[in-house]
């Protein structure tokens, strides 16, 4: 009797090491229908042709283009090789590639924009085509989505390496599509900022927003004003020690944004939100007397003196440096909270801000209390808070980015038991992030007014990446969807679906995510 039993277990235990080793080493199935992927942000239109394509050994990254289409391929070539372990040699073509290789080219396709694309997947070739190096990346985007999640694995892993075929037309729903960084509350270097870069390209965002000037910390070298960041840059909230960007770090930031078709917006947050300018330089202050550096997290507390000459000097000096890092066209000038700035000198600061920003080539962009000041229908106002502003700024003819703290701020909590972010926006869920429309979100505000949609990530809470992650994944996809696909194509209930999906990529990403019991996570 013993012994049977012993047989018994001994057979037993035999089952499960097959059953164990057969699921570890069982190849994910290949991939043959394309309407089946979970992409995110979803496809404008997609056709499956039921078989797939492999990448293998052989593949190659063939261009007809510019040198811009090249670093596009090496881009790819360089996120696909620690998982496949393969080269994907870039080639210069003038005709179709031969079979089993990558094909980029440049078209000339009304219908997809800038951004747009059209990938044709067959048994023989990866087509992607786009009417600029933009579109290329952004559908480089779509084709690592296709391949299995290992993918995004740091080490080579066995494959196969299949895409379902058929073809995807895509094309973004709005021309901005952004995500805000906190950097003054609690510092982020070059390397962490990188790192956000490459999360907010995996889903087709075209604008980083840094906030670099707030309170708590001053982090971009101004070259003619030093102690702005010798002396209001150590600091960050909760008494750590800060940093900043050195102009070197800064240009090197926007050059791997500008690689990825995204633009850096850099934000110099003014009249308020100034103490660490206001302790760098005591004669920034009305009084002449400098303020002491500050960790704590209020707002409202400090101006700049906004009637006096040298204020201006100050903001012309900064803004020109900064000018000349940022390719884009804005300039955004924080402008929020001011509780200490008298409301004509608030209107007066703004004004002359406005005209430093033109004189320099740029545009203002602002949070939405801006619109108190006489604004150029080309000033932008970035709505966080109050709806009478936006509509205001729609009376001035300006362009709106979408904010609302109640559905797109990154660090409101998820609910009551969130232990990172604040609550005075309310609790962000999952579904509350992503089931609203910029376009009727504000009566009067129709998509017209809309430039786009942007998720900020304020930093009072966040201190590391990983408490980073935590708050941006998986929102962030949410924003990602809300900016890029069509409004007619979402809906709650099938983007819980998709997102459950990306479980198995988020944890081959290593991230820190939050697990939200609303969404039905499955391999
Ligand atoms: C309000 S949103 C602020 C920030 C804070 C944030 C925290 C805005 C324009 N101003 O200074 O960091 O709330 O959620």
């Amino acid at each position: 009797m013993k012994n049977q039993h012993f047989n018994f277990l001994l057979i037993l235990n035999f089952c499960v090491c097959i059953l164990f080793f057969a699921c570890e080493n069982k190849a994910p199935a290949t991939p043959k229908d394309l309407l089946k992927e979970n992409l995110i942000p979803k496809p404008v239109s997609v056709n499956a042709t039921g078989s797939s394509f492999a990448i293998t050994s052989a593949t190659e990254i063939f261009v007809n283009g510019n040198e811009e289409l090249k670093r596009v391929g090496e881009i790819l070539a360089n996120e696909l090789k620690p998982a496949t372990g393969f080269d994907f040699p870039i080639k210069n073509t003038k005709e179709v590639p031969a079979a089993g290789n990558f094909y980029f080219s440049i078209t000339k396709n009304e219908k997809l924009g800038d951004e747009g694309y059209q990938l044709n997947i067959t048994e023989d070739l990866v087509h992607l085509e786009a009417n600029a190096a933009a579109g290329i990346y952004r559908g480089i985007q779509t084709i690592k989505q296709l391949l299995p999640a290992s993918i995004a694995k740091g080490t080579a892993q066995s494959g196969p390496w299949e895409i379902a075929s058929g073809t995807i037309t895509d094309y973004p729903n709005y021309e901005y599509r952004g995500a805000m960084l906190d950097v003054s509350r609690h510092f982020f270097g070059v390397e962490d900022v990188k790192t956000y870069i490459d999360y907010i390209a995996s889903y087709k965002m075209n604008v980083l927003h840094l906030h670099l000037t707030d309170d708590q910390g001053w982090r971009i070298e101004i070259k003619k004003w030093p102690n702005l960041t010798d002396m209001g840059g150590t600091t960050e909230v909760g008494g750590t020690k800060g940093g900043f960007f050195t102009q070197e770090d800064y240009k090197a930031i926007v050059k791997y944004a500008m690689d990825r078709h995204i633009m850096v917006v850099p934000e110099i947050d003014m009249p308020g939100h100034t103490n660490a300018a206001l302790a760098s330089y005591a004669k920034l202050n009305c009084d002449g007397n400098a303020r002491d550096l500050y960790t704590g997290t209020e707002v409202g507390f400090s101006t700049l003196c906004t009637r006096r000459e040298l204020t201006y000097e100050f903001i012309d000096d900064v803004i020109m440096e900064l000018v000349a890092m940022t390719p884009g066209p804005y300039i955004h000038i924080g402008g929020d909270e001011s509780h200490q700035t008298r409301e004509d000198d608030y209107i007066y600061f703004i004004n002359r801000v406005q005209e430093i920003v033109a004189k320099h080539g740029k545009q203002l962009m602002g949070w939405d209390d801006v619109v108190a000041g006489k604004l150029q229908p080309n000033a932008v106002a970035q709505h966080w808070a109050k709806e009478e502003n936006a509509k205001t700024a729609v009376e001035k003819n300006m362009k709106i980015v979408m904010s609302p703290a109640k559905k797109a701020y990154l660090d409101m909590q998820y609910d009551s038991t969130s232990a990172l972010g604040l609550h005075w926006a309310g609790y962000i869920e999952i579904d509350t992030g992503y089931d609203w429309d910029p376009a009727t979100y504000i009566k009067g505000v129709g998509k017209e007014n809309i430039l786009g949609i942007e998720c900020p990530l304020w930093t009072e809470t966040v201190t590391n990446m990983e408490e980073l992650e935590y708050m941006v994944f998986p929102r962030l996809l949410g924003y990602a969807e809300i900016g890029w696909s069509p409004d007619s194509n979402r809906s709650w209930d099938e983007y819980k679906i998709r997102l459950g999906k990306q479980k198995t990529r988020f944890e081959a990403m290593d991230l820190n995510y939050y697990a939200s019991k609303l969404v039905p996570w499955s391999e």
